[in-house]
């Protein structure tokens, strides 16, 4: 077998696209992915299970703008991966997945295969934005280069190429590329100088900001500052305007408030966002004059009528409005008090649900750093608090799947996040039932050596469920869980662990984890 094979023609377009980290389990047939790894200075990460790998990924992509790589073995492997494949998806998030697959010439031949799967291809093509079966193994370099082009210029999706097992062992002589630059579509001009026509007579302009409008922070303060609009943001554009700005009304969409202030401007800008249910909790947006921006067509009028559209990467399109702002324009000079009085609004609204979840995130933000990220999960504590309590002065320092909404994602994304911006402080903050989810990834965590504090608040099970169980008039069923103590779980592990019910202590106990040098977790004991 020749050593550079059509392994090698992946490993090495992956380092030719600046991949220098993936997350993944070897198996069986993904050994000649690995055997080069090393060669091409690619490190491999391996965590505990697959679904970990993915969310890693995602936290990793979310955190560094960088795509994340996951690597599986072939059948169950791939399967495992498949919920964190759908998840980045939703989350619109750069993710290439790579599994080996059958021989070619066994395709859907029920034939008995270790880990054959009926159509993996065809099974993961329905969750991600492409998935491609390549048939040799330049095409198998050809398809992780055009992987990476997909991811620019349009809303990055995650994609999966299958490399059967006679095609990473076939020779190779060819040469890495690295993908071409996608650009995005141009701001068209009329439309922005009709945007720009509209906003400088407004009296009641508002911005919300989505997880399109990550990359557009200086344009989009700018723009604000220039108009005097309020800006609230989605979960996913959480940060997109510094949550301490005098324009900024935080990560408030789904806030009846802040949907009431919306129908009530004269101007509304949505930018990189599909207003999706997800983000709205069954509300709605509506405003004045709706100018709507986002890199992919379809997103334009999705679920709130626009009545200026336009198609371009947010930076640009805001920087095109910016600049054809007429000079001459009277200036709004109460944006600041507008946003005051709606961010007020807003934080009273967001308090009838959050309880106690907004002093526990006020004790766990006093101790992250201002350049720190923390990760969440689909629990009470992460959407009816940190969402709302933990304010974050920049994009990408929060990672939670608002959309997708997956149990298990915070501990992985607490590893992807520190491997994807190596040096800044990260911190988890989830439920004891997410936590449980992926309770395997904390091994993994301790190996890194991460001094990641996890802070599980534990209420006795699945909280939102039993709620919502008994807003039904249903009794509790299946919700109640024995959890373990979490303290001698982590010990048993390799990983400190200490046990509170008194969250004014999680400020020092994060700050002691941050500075350890092994992971922690933190036992918040929040039953009665
Ligand atoms: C993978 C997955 N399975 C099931 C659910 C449904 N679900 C949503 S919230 C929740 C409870 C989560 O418990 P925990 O993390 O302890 O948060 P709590 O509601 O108790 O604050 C469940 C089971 C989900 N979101 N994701
Ligand atoms: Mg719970």
């Amino acid at each position: 077998m020749s050593s550079r094979n059509g392994g090698a023609a992946v490993v090495e377009t992956l380092a030719a696209n600046g991949v220098d980290t993936i997350f993944g389990i070897p198996g069986t047939h993904n050994l000649e992915l690995y055997r080069h790894f090393a060669a091409a200075g690619v490190r491999p990460v391996t965590p505990r299970h697959e679904q970990g790998a993915g969310y890693a990924a995602e936290a990793y992509a979310r955190v560094s703008g960088r795509p994340g790589v996951v690597v599986t073995t072939s059948g169950p492997g791939l399967t495992n991966a498949m919920t964190a494949a759908a998840t980045a998806y939703a989350e619109s998030q750069p993710m290439l997945l790579l599994s080996p697959g059958v021989p070619t010439g066994t395709e859907g031949r029920d034939l008995g295969l270790l880990h054959e799967t009926k159509d993996s291809r065809a099974a993961m093509d329905h969750l991600v934005r492409w998935s491609r079966r390549v048939r040799s193994a330049d095409e198998a370099a050809e398809a992780v280069t055009e992987a990476f082009a997909s991811f620019g210029g349009t809303r990055p999706r995650p994609v999966h190429v299958e490399i059967p097992l006679d095609v990473l062992e076939q020779a190779w002589t060819g040469t890495a590329r690295s993908a071409p630059r996608t650009a995005a579509p141009a701001p068209e001009e009329n439309a922005a100088i009709r945007a720009a026509q509209i906003l400088a007579k407004a009296q009641r302009p508002l911005i919300i900001a989505g997880g399109g409008c990550v990359g557009a922070t200086t344009e989009l303060a700018a723009l604000a500052e220039a108009i005097g609009a309020p800006v609230a943001t989605t979960v996913n554009g959480k940060g997109a305007l510094d949550e301490g700005h005098r324009l900024s009304v935080g990560a408030a969409v789904r806030l009846r408030a802040l949907q009431a202030a919306a129908a009530a401007s004269d101007a509304l800008v949505v930018v990189g966002t599909e207003l999706g249910d997800s983000d709205l909790w069954a509300g709605h947006i509506t405003g004045g004059t709706v100018i709507r921006v986002d890199i992919e067509a379809g997103q334009l009028q999705k679920n709130c009528h626009a009545d200026i559209t336009l198609l371009a990467d947010a930076a640009e399109a805001l920087w095109a409005v910016l600049t054809a702002l007429p000079t001459d324009r009277p200036q709004a000079a109460d944006g600041p008090a507008r946003a005051a009085a709606l961010r007020a609004e807003c934080r009273a609204e967001a308090r009838t649900d959050a309880g106690s979840y907004e002093a526990i995130n006020a004790a766990v933000r006093e101790a992250l750093p201002a350049d720190g990220i923390l990760t969440g999960d689909s629990s009470q504590v992460t959407y009816f608090g940190s969402v709302h309590f933990f304010d974050v002065p920049g994009p990408r320092q929060f990672c939670y799947t608002p959309g997708y909404a997956t149990l298990g994602y915070g501990l992985p994304a607490g590893i992807g996040a520190s491997l994807g911006r190596p040096g800044a402080p990260v911190a988890t903050l989830l439920g004891d039932g997410a936590f449980m989810f992926s309770v395997q990834e904390l091994a993994t965590a301790v190996e890194l050596r991460l001094p990641l504090p996890i802070v599980v608040v534990d209420n006795g099970g699945y909280r939102e469920i039993r709620d919502q169980e008994a807003s039904r008039g249903i009794a509790p069923v299946g919700v109640d869980l024995q959890v373990p103590d979490l303290a001698l779980l982590a010990t048993a592990v390799g990983a400190h662990g200490v046990r509170t019910k008194d969250p004014a202590a999680l400020t020092g106990l994060v700050q002691d984890a941050l500075g350890a040098d092994r992971p922690t977790v933190i036992h918040l004991d929040w039953t009665e």
